[in-house]
């Protein structure tokens, strides 16, 4: 009878590229501090860096990424998305999609998206995206897509409360099947989004489960504000209250919080 695959299975190089497909030549590491660091001391569009377990995980804004060994997918693919710089921003947006296709095609599990690309199931972390910019010598600017999706994680592996996994979701936790999907979807995104922004926008506020909710907008600057979500501009940036916000880290405010 065979065995069935779950989170703890290794992953192994031959099957992921196969799930991958032609277009992405994949790369596997047993271990890696960051697979975006890896990938981005040498970046060739088309290749995807996979770590089994990523020991320095990176978020966004120097935050780190933590997932403990057999239990998620960290890996980072290389693109030139071939956009005029002023539709970068719409590049988190267009990945968000396509993790978000690929878990729903993997597993049958609905993932909302929270602006720009955080991945939630009942409000709680899924799956974030750390997307880098590198520039090669004499080439055109490549992104650095790192993904990171938490998929066998019992509760008590979870790394901060904010945290769930597609298993805690009751799903298949097969991490080569959902790395295959994701990586598929992505290819077909970012292929649809360097054709023309207008489709994957749509597809995104169709999509985000952040418009129409009180958010608490979180700015760089260190000050932020609370209002209401009313809808993603043709940059990719949220509108708050008649303010767009292009880079600013989202909470969704519950009304059940009594928060403002
Ligand atoms: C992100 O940052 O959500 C981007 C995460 C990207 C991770 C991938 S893994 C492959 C690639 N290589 C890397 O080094 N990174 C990418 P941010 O929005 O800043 O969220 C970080 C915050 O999420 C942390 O401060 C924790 O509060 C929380 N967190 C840490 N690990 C988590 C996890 N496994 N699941 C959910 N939340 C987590």
């Amino acid at each position: 009878m065979p065995t069935p695959q779950t989170a703890w299975s290794p992953l192994e190089p031959q099957a992921l590229s196969t799930v991958a497909g032609p277009a992405w030549s994949v790369t596997l590491l047993e271990n890696a501090t960051s697979t975006n660091a890896v990938a981005a001391e040498n970046p060739v569009a088309g290749t995807i860096v996979v770590a089994d377990h990523q020991t320095a995980g990176r978020g966004r804004l120097d935050r780190s990424w933590e997932t403990p060994p057999g239990t998620a997918l960290t890996f980072s693919a290389v693109v030139d998305p071939r956009l005029d710089d002023a539709d970068w921003p719409l590049l988190p947006l267009a990945v968000a999609l396509a993790v978000a296709e690929g878990v729903r095609r993997a597993t049958g599990v609905d993932v909302a998206l929270k602006w720009p690309n955080d991945l939630l199931l009942d409000d709680l972390k899924v799956a974030g995206i750390l997307l880098e910019r590198v520039q090669p010598a004499g080439g055109r600017p490549l992104a650095v897509v790192g993904i990171g999706i938490n998929v066998g994680m019992a509760a008590h592996e979870l790394p901060v409360p904010t945290a769930t996994s597609l298993a805690l979701a009751g799903a298949d936790v097969d991490r080569t099947a959902v790395f295959g999907a994701v990586a598929q979807a992505l290819g077909a995104e970012l292929a649809e989004l360097s054709a023309g922004p207008a489709a994957v926008l749509d597809r995104y506020r169709a999509a985000c489960s952040t418009v129409g909710r009180t958010v608490r907008v979180d700015l760089p600057d260190g000050t932020s504000f609370t209002g209401a979500a009313e809808a993603v501009d043709d940059r990719g940036r949220l509108v708050v209250d008649g303010r767009v916000v292009g880079a600013g880290d989202v909470v969704h405010v519950r009304v059940t919080d009594g928060a403002p």
